[in-house]
């Protein structure tokens, strides 16, 4: 019979009691239910029923930047990618300095990209266990400035760190930014007091 896993791995679940037996079913519902999950294997034995690999990865992408870009399409290569976007007061205290660019802007820059499937803000510190279970997640994606920092989580996910894009990040670019601005002498804080 045509793809009898899949048809066995769709009935089995509901006790065969209330789902025909699978030699029951015509043909074009069972290829109907083989597309639905996926591809039959040419001489029919075969069939993928997994769902896509969810990936999930956390970052400020303040100042959104190409190594951010880099970083989620890399990711997303891997599978499904839904982005954690923790809230400004979240990165305060883990920087020691509030965000240029608010949680609900950051949010819907990385909702914009075509390899981001879903976004979520992160409310707090400690969580992101718990998001990964809520989320399902196969794999947890970092870049290697984080290497190590996340083994922890090994025993609900994969964890893997990807190389950072080097010679990018938003505190140069808040630099390259502050010294490009020419602030006029009587306004420098370094300026002398006038006698
Ligand atoms: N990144 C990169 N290359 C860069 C800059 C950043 O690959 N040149 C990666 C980082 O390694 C990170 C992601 O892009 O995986 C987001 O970077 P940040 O916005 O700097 O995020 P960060 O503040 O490191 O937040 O708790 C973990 C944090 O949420 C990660």
């Amino acid at each position: 019979m045509l793809c009898s896993g899949v048809v066995t791995a769709v009935c089995v679940p509901g006790g065969r009691g209330r789902h025909p037996a699978p030699d029951a079913l015509p043909t074009p519902l069972v290829s109907g239910i083989a597309s639905l999950f996926g591809r039959c294997g040419s001489r029919g034995a075969e069939m993928r029923t997994t769902r896509p690999r969810r990936v999930l990865t956390f970052g400020t992408f303040d100042l959104f930047h190409v190594g951010h870009l880099l970083l989620l399409e890399r990711a997303a290569t891997y599978g499904e990618l839904v982005v954690g976007v923790p809230v400004d007061d979240l990165v305060l205290a883990k920087k020691e300095r509030r965000p240029v660019f608010p949680d609900h802007h950051r949010v819907e820059i990385v909702r914009a990209l075509r390899c981001v499937s879903g976004v979520f803000l992160e409310e707090g510190p400690g969580l992101k266990r718990r998001y990964l279970l809520e989320h399902r997640a196969d794999l947890l994606v970092m870049g290697d400035d984080w290497a190590g920092h996340f083994d922890e989580l090994g025993d609900v996910c994969e964890v893997v760190y990807l190389p950072r894009t080097p010679s990018i990040s938003t505190t140069t670019t808040i630099e390259a930014i502050a010294a490009s601005v020419e602030v006029p002498a009587e306004l420098r804080a370094d300026r002398a007091p006038a006698a």
